[in-house]
């Protein structure tokens, strides 16, 4: 599949896997900066990620970790919106992470180029915000909600739950004029689904092929790897290229992660073996 991905102002080819790496734009409770070093910090963050050969910046405001607090739209805006002012001219786009109709309108005015929705533009009025623009859009299967999601899920047949959500939502978003090449698809690792629902999933992603839309996928640092290294977070950086690079194999177009460097690479030297004459 050779995809040309709409995203605002740019068009990606999809010819070879690209990576969006994740900006962290929420309060760190380990500084006491105030708001202004926050928006700085990110924004230095997103230009050191520029340096490392990121494709898409991908800024988030809202936690959405298992059992994390709501965020309400105004201060998640307060944010995002200095921080989208200062990487909106970097020359790659920007997507925001946020299933908020109101921030999404608001961040597409400020100059962001696509929509990354854990809730796949479920929330009432999700859809009609992003309607209008020609903005990307990363369209997330999740079972349940953050706060409760990881209790017990359950699925009659994961792929095909997970496909069919998907399936939906697409044929909702084309209904309301969003043309195809503005979607990308994803299968939510970590999102109400168990350590070993997560790697079937991964294991048969390329079942996901069969919608004919890009897949976006993110599994970087989460417990998912975290419970197979047996290490913290910051120390799951080659459990999590292991895992990029799987999902990559099965057709992943597209990774979310922490550590841009290292992702580039290991995409460089796996480029380089898929189109060896
Ligand atoms: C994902 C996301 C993901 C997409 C988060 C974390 C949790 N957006 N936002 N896919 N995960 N599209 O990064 O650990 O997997 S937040």
């Amino acid at each position: 599949m050779n995809h040309d991905f709409q995203c605002g102002r740019f068009q990606l080819a999809l010819a070879r896997p690209h990576v969006m790496g994740i900006v962290n734009v929420t309060p760190d409770s380990f500084s006491d900066g105030g708001c202004h070093d926050r928006a700085d910090q990110a924004i230095a963050h997103a230009r050191q990620l520029l340096a490392e050969g990121v494709d898409i910046l991908d800024l988030g405001g809202e936690s959405t970790r298992p059992g994390a607090d709501p965020v309400s739209a105004a201060d998640e805006l307060a944010r995002l919106l200095p921080v989208i002012e200062g990487v909106r001219d970097l020359g790659v786009p920007v997507s925001v992470d946020t299933c908020k109709p109101e921030v999404m309108c608001a961040v597409l005015d400020a100059g962001a180029d696509m929509i990354n929705d854990i809730y796949g533009f479920r929330l009432p009025g999700a859809i009609e915000a992003v309607a209008a623009s020609d903005c990307g859009l990363c369209v997330m299967h999740m079972q349940g909600e953050p706060r409760t999601m990881q209790q017990a899920p359950v699925y009659g047949d994961l792929l095909e739950d997970v496909s069919d959500f998907l399936r939906r939502q697409t044929a909702q978003l084309l209904a309301a004029g969003i043309q195809a090449q503005r979607l990308t698809l994803d299968p939510g690792f970590g999102f109400g689904k168990t350590l070993e629902q997560n790697y079937v999933l991964l294991r048969r992603l390329d079942q996901l092929q069969e919608l004919g839309l890009p897949l976006l996928i993110g599994l970087s640092r989460k417990s998912m790897i975290g419970q197979v290294v047996d290490r913290p977070p910051q120390a799951r950086v080659a459990g999590s290229v292991a895992g990029a690079l799987a999902a990559v194999a099965r057709g992943a177009t597209i990774v979310r992660v922490h550590d841009v460097a290292q992702t580039v690479d290991a995409l460089k030297v796996w480029q380089a073996v898929e189109t060896a004459a």
